[in-house]
């Protein structure tokens, strides 16, 4: 669909209407009463921006490739139906596929509503020989509401991984403090997967950081050098946060970045990556994450 068709299809009006982010990425832009704005791109079904009290509050790279079989940096990328590297690619095939709208409303309270689909195809079944159905549930009021559904439409048992990689933007990484772990059993990507506990009750990002926290709480929160909370996240059966941000070297090897730009983001993803989800035929499973600005 092009954007007059997805308008005359699915807009809302003010709330709710799509349009080109860029010539060839069709978006929606959404709109709550209390001023929040979000944009999402049928691409990938990503968040690209969420504004709250006038303000961007996660981070898009300049330099992301708005290229189809490309993944955009930053946002909120879909991680499905496999988290990092392995027999697909990189964390999976959803964040550059083209999703299809399920749903749109808006509630009488002023919740703005977007549904997103995503099916299995030839080009998926070639990777993955599965069949499913993805739902994304993106919901905008004073905070940011995402619920990722996915169903076995198969006849074989299937298993995946699931994450949304959320970018949240931040005035400078080496202010910020992240609560939420203290007490949390983490591998480390960056040692060979070591796991050990994590004893910081505020914890710092001070280098390179690419950690995956298992079976952690559903809460988390980023806070500012007087730790006051920025941003706090709250998962619902999602297993894991995975925190990464890639510092100044692993930046500097990154053409969708700009060498400071590790700087102003950080990324505390909900995810199912331990345990991966198996599903029988006809078994569906939801996830979610609801973001608040404090
Ligand atoms: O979520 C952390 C991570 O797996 C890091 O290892 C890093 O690769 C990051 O995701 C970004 O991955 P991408 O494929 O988008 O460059």
């Amino acid at each position: 669909m092009n954007v007059e068709e997805l308008n005359k299809c699915w807009s809302t009006g003010h709330a709710l209407e799509f349009f080109g982010k860029t010539p060839e990425f069709a978006a929606a832009k959404m709109r709550h009463s209390s001023g929040a704005e979000l944009e999402v791109g049928l691409y990938g079904g990503q968040v690209l921006s969420w504004i709250v009290g006038g303000r961007e509050r996660l981070f898009l790279s300049q330099k992301a490739d708005f290229v189809r079989g490309k993944a955009i940096r930053g946002g909120v990328p879909i991680v499905f139906p496999q988290f990092g590297s392995g027999t697909l690619p990189a964390h999976g095939f959803a964040r550059t596929s083209e999703f299809f709208v399920r749903q749109t409303s808006v509630e009488e309270g002023g919740r703005v509503n977007l549904t997103l689909g995503l099916i299995d195809s030839a080009e998926t079944r070639r990777v993955w020989p599965h069949n499913f159905s993805l739902s994304l549930l993106i919901s905008l009021g004073e905070d940011l509401y995402m619920e990722l559904l996915v169903e076995n439409t198969g006849a074989k048992a299937l298993e995946f991984q699931s994450l949304l990689h959320t970018y949240f933007s931040v005035p400078d990484i080496r202010a910020v403090r992240v609560r939420g772990f203290e007490g949390v059993s983490f591998s480390d990507f960056l040692n060979g997967g070591r796991e050990s506990v994590d004893n910081l009750n505020d914890r710092p990002i001070t280098e390179q950081t690419d950690q995956l926290y298992i079976d952690a709480p559903d809460f988390a929160a980023i806070l500012d050098e007087a730790s006051c909370p920025l941003f706090q996240v709250e998962k619902e059966r999602f297993g894991d946060f995975v925190l990464w941000n890639p510092w100044i070297e692993k930046s500097a090897q990154m053409a969708d970045l700009s060498p400071n730009d590790y700087l102003k983001f950080l990324c505390l993803e909900a995810g199912n990556v331990r345990s991966k989800i198996a599903l029988s035929p006809g078994e569906s499973f939801t996830s979610s994450q609801r973001l608040m600005v404090i």
